[in-house]
């Protein structure tokens, strides 16, 4: 493993005032998104989502990174250049989404766990000789009440989160860990504090355990918020509950932190984004990684049709300019 290019690439996706943008949704959620628009959803319309987005001009200036799927990888855009080449020829770093989805937790059944361990090496060698530089792992938290997330499942999400980083460090590629912790539900901000925190300390714990080293590492969490049937908290309020349990668990020399938007309103994550970000003076680069947050409203102008490219890529351009300036410290 060569740390200096791993450190470079940490470096260059933390590179201050712009984001990454996880167009990385798998083939079932991608369905999803287009259904929910009317369109249906093949290998082809697919790939005119993700060109959408991709193929907008001047990204570059909003994005150091995209998060890839496995089939857009192995696709071009309209002009018949691969996504991955697309992007590096505008000077952003192209990574892939490297779980394999979720399966039951056999010790909690109302649980899943990531799977993709097995045979991860040789797949991460395969994306790496198609550009890749970096990889994402996402592993799903569940609050119920007092009684979820299990124990177990908590620790045994953060190993498995640790297996992936080390053995992408590895292979050369900067690993991005993805604990999110779920906005469903009706819990209150401190129950969601307390979670994200237990998590967040596993996480540690184990990356730590089996030397993952944390200046080539980035992580992508959950913002600190109350459940989407709750009452909302004030952006000021998250921000608050988030800064504290992020700098209470968070090591130091960790490369970087990137947002998740986890299904809030767009604008409602680009405020609390911007909370955040001004809350504390914080130790590490903090930034975004959004899919919903940023792709939803040019989705809505989209719809699919040829005609309403142009007006869907500017509204996505104000979305990244929103995020930007929300990341921006006076
Ligand atoms: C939580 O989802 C990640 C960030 O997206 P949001 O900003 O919309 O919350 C996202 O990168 C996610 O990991 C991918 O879309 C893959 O999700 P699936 O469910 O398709 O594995």
């Amino acid at each position: 493993m060569n740390k200096k290019q791993l450190y470079e690439v940490a470096e260059q996706l933390m590179t201050p005032g712009k984001g990454i943008l996880a167009a990385d949704e798998s083939i079932e959620t991608a369905t999803k998104r287009l259904k929910a628009f009317d369109i249906e959803s093949n290998e082809d319309s697919r790939r005119a989502y993700r060109d959408l987005f991709l193929s907008t001009e001047g990204i570059e200036n909003y994005l150091n990174g995209v998060i890839l799927f496995d089939e857009t990888i192995k696709q071009d855009n309209s002009a018949g250049i691969p996504f991955a080449q697309l992007l590096t020829q505008k000077g952003i770093l192209p990574g892939i989404k490297v779980d394999g989805g979720k399966e039951i937790d056999p010790n909690s059944p109302k649980e899943t766990l990531t799977v993709g361990l097995v045979g991860l090496a040789e797949r991460l060698s395969e994306y790496k000789h198609m550009g890749a530089k970096f990889t994402k792992w996402r592993a799903v938290i569940k609050i119920e009440g007092d009684t979820l997330p299990s124990k177990s499942n908590i620790r045994m999400e953060a190993k498995r989160l640790a297996q992936f980083a080390l053995v992408s460090q590895q292979i050369g590629l900067v690993p991005i860990v993805e604990p999110e912790v779920l906005h469903d539900g009706n819990h209150t901000l401190e129950r969601a504090a307390e979670v994200e925190q237990l998590t967040l300390q596993a996480v540690f714990e184990e990356l730590e355990s089996v030397g993952v080293d944390l200046k080539a590492l980035i992580l992508k969490p959950s913002m600190v918020l109350p459940g989407k049937d709750a009452v909302s908290s004030t952006p000021e309020e998250v921000a608050k509950s988030t800064a504290e349990v992020l700098l209470a668990t968070v090591p130091k020399k960790l490369a970087g932190v990137v947002f998740l938007s986890g299904g809030q309103e767009p604008e409602e994550a680009t405020k609390n984004l911007g909370a955040i970000v001004k809350a504390e003076k914080f130790p590490w680069p903090i930034s975004f990684s959004f899919a919903r947050a940023l792709q939803t409203p040019a989705l809505t102008v989209w719809r699919g049709k040829e005609e309403n490219i142009e007006k869907a890529r500017d509204v996505f351009t104000q979305r990244l300019k929103q995020n930007q300036l929300a990341i921006q410290l006076d």
